[in-house]
């Protein structure tokens, strides 16, 4: 089982290396790595066993952040989210995605970092994305709001990128030309 001790930190050098391609049909390593990333984020999001283990609550998690350098990622949105996804991605990517931007107003949080970062992260309102299951089926479908940024953030993992490198370093609040803000109750989303 995950638990913070395993998640390396910002300046951790794994954390800013592309990752490597999963091979297919996947490994049974590389399978209990993917269900260990999943069942972090869903017991991440439940208060009893969050409290229990201490974990830091995350919407997904990339296999680089526990020191992994592939290409795999999950992420889950409990019922309570309003939103109704649970994956693993194994070799993802986008394949289209809108013209228009969006970001969260309150800004995001990374598992890796141990501060806040304000700012607006700009991301593509709506991607196409392709990747395969945890099965070796291959899946294709698209996201828009939370679920959208959440992939994008899982996905920059995967190729060295921090959130923060997305933020304007002269005016972290400046407003983001064709995009619209996405306004969650929760102040930082991690
Ligand atoms: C979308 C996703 C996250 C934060 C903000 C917006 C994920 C945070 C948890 N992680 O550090 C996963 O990489
Ligand atoms: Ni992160």
């Amino acid at each position: 089982m995950i638990v913070m001790k395993d998640i390396i930190r910002e300046g951790h050098p794994t954390l800013r290396q592309k990752a490597e391609e999963v091979k297919l049909p996947l490994s049974a390593e590389d399978q209990k790595l993917g269900e260990e990333l999943l069942e972090y984020v869903k017991n991440s999001q439940d208060d009893e066993l969050a409290e229990k283990y201490d974990l830091r609550p995350g919407v997904g998690i990339a296999a680089p952040q526990i020191n992994i350098s592939k290409r795999i990622f999950a992420l889950h949105f409990d019922e309570h989210s309003g939103e109704n996804l649970s994956l693993v991605a194994v070799n993802p990517k986008i394949v289209s995605h809108s013209v228009e931007k969006a970001y969260l107003s309150g800004g995001e949080g990374c598992l890796s970092v141990d501060r806040s970062v304000p700012g607006y992260v700009p991301r593509y309102a709506r991607i196409t994305v392709k990747g395969y299951t945890l099965t070796g089926e291959e899946f294709k479908t698209r996201l828009k709001g939370l679920p959208a940024i959440a992939f994008q953030h899982e996905l920059d993992h995967l190729n060295g990128i921090m959130f923060y490198d997305h933020i304007n370093p002269n005016d972290p609040f400046q407003e983001v030309e064709n995009a619209s803000p996405i306004d969650l109750q929760a102040e930082t989303v991690e």
